[in-house]
């Protein structure tokens, strides 16, 4: 196993990840691609860099897992609900606040979000957005990343889209950050094991095609065939692309997801936090991770994961034995 002090530094970069990408993106999120001129102001001066529903919602992930030390839906469901209700301003899509509402009213915590868009339920970016918590705590059990992933999609977004973004989300983040920065990355294998998880042709397709869309497709084309807007099969494809063409540098990874334009907060928030799992907390330029609303919440959280997953680990080894 990768040894602790290394593992803290990816557990705090994915989790500061969410935040930093979230925070960069939030003020072009809706607009058309963004461009150069735009990066660069964002790069030398952000702003005051202040999270959304995104990081919000990642936050509550983190404290009902570590609450519960480990999954409760029903637990999680008042969590998200809970916080929903501290700060409706978080800037939330239209599903959750819907399904919160429900859980009021006593329907269950997995059968509130199927009620959603006439029952097909919510194909949106939120249960991808904020599944970085479960993808740390499991990151050594492939088998819990996927289940952990999709049980808590199915809390406000039930539709096969949503929930498959999820599962990509969190295995992307789990293969990351266990890996070996000595040994040279290798997108094409990521890219196969995803194809593994997700079996719609939505995802399927593009997950080949982004291989072909590596390392320098035009801008306009990675957006037709990724997509850039607010479902699952269009945000989560355009945030792995923009780590993939990115892998070594966290800044060049997170502009290059808002460059892309539509859901820019979700999509550089979601980039963030695969480039964060893979590069670690010291990749993230310093202005950037100490001026980020709540840093330091993120980084004490991120080590509470850490220290769960490792009794998570140590509990396995003893069942095993
Ligand atoms: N909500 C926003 N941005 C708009 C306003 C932000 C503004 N700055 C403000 O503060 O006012 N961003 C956040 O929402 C996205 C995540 O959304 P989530 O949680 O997935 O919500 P929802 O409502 O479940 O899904 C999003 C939309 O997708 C469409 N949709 C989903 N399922 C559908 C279905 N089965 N059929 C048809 N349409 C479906 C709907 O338009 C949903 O409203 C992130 O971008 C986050 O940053
Ligand atoms: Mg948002
Ligand atoms: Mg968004």
């Amino acid at each position: 196993m990768m040894e602790e002090e290394r593992l803290r530094d990816r557990f705090r970069g994915a989790m500061l990840g969410v935040a930093v990408g979230d925070a960069l993106g939030a003020p072009f999120e809706g607009m058309g691609m963004v461009n150069h001129a735009g990066l660069e102001r964002l790069e030398a001066e952000p702003g005051p860099l202040r999270y959304t529903d995104d990081t919000h919602m990642t936050l509550g992930m983190a404290e009902s897992l570590l609450e519960r030390r480990g999954f409760d839906g029903e637990h999680m469901a008042m969590t998200f609900a809970r916080n929903y209700r501290q700060e409706p301003w978080r800037g939330y899509g239209a599903g959750p606040p819907q399904v919160f509402r429900l859980l009021a009213q006593g329907i269950t915590w997995d059968q509130a979000g199927s009620t959603l868009f006439g029952g097909t339920g919510s194909f949106g970016n939120g249960a991808a957005m904020r599944v970085t918590p479960a993808a740390l705590v499991y990151y050594r059990h492939p088998q819990s990343v996927v289940s952990v992933a999709a049980q808590s999609a199915l809390i406000t977004h039930s539709h096969e889209l949503g929930i498959e973004g999820a599962i990509l989300q969190a295995c992307a983040i789990a293969y990351l950050v266990q890996w070996d920065p000595g040994t040279p990355f290798n997108p094409a294998a990521l890219l196969r094991l995803l194809e593994g998880v997700a079996p719609s042709p939505e995802f399927r397709r593009k997950l080949k095609r982004m291989v072909t869309l590596l390392p320098r497709a035009p801008l306009g084309e990675v957006t037709k065939e990724m997509g850039n807007g607010i479902a699952a099969h269009e945000a989560v494809p355009a945030a792995l692309y923009a780590f993939l063409r990115n892998p070594n540098s966290f800044s060049k990874a997170v502009l290059y997801a808002i460059s892309l334009g539509g859901d820019t907060d979700t999509i550089a928030s979601m980039a963030g936090a695969l480039s964060g799992a893979y590069l670690g907390e010291s990749a993230i330029p310093l202005l950037w991770r100490e001026e980020v609303e709540s840093a330091s919440r993120l980084r004490e959280l991120a080590d509470q994961l850490l220290e769960l997953a490792l009794e998570i680990d140590s509990q396995e080894e003893e069942h095993n034995l």
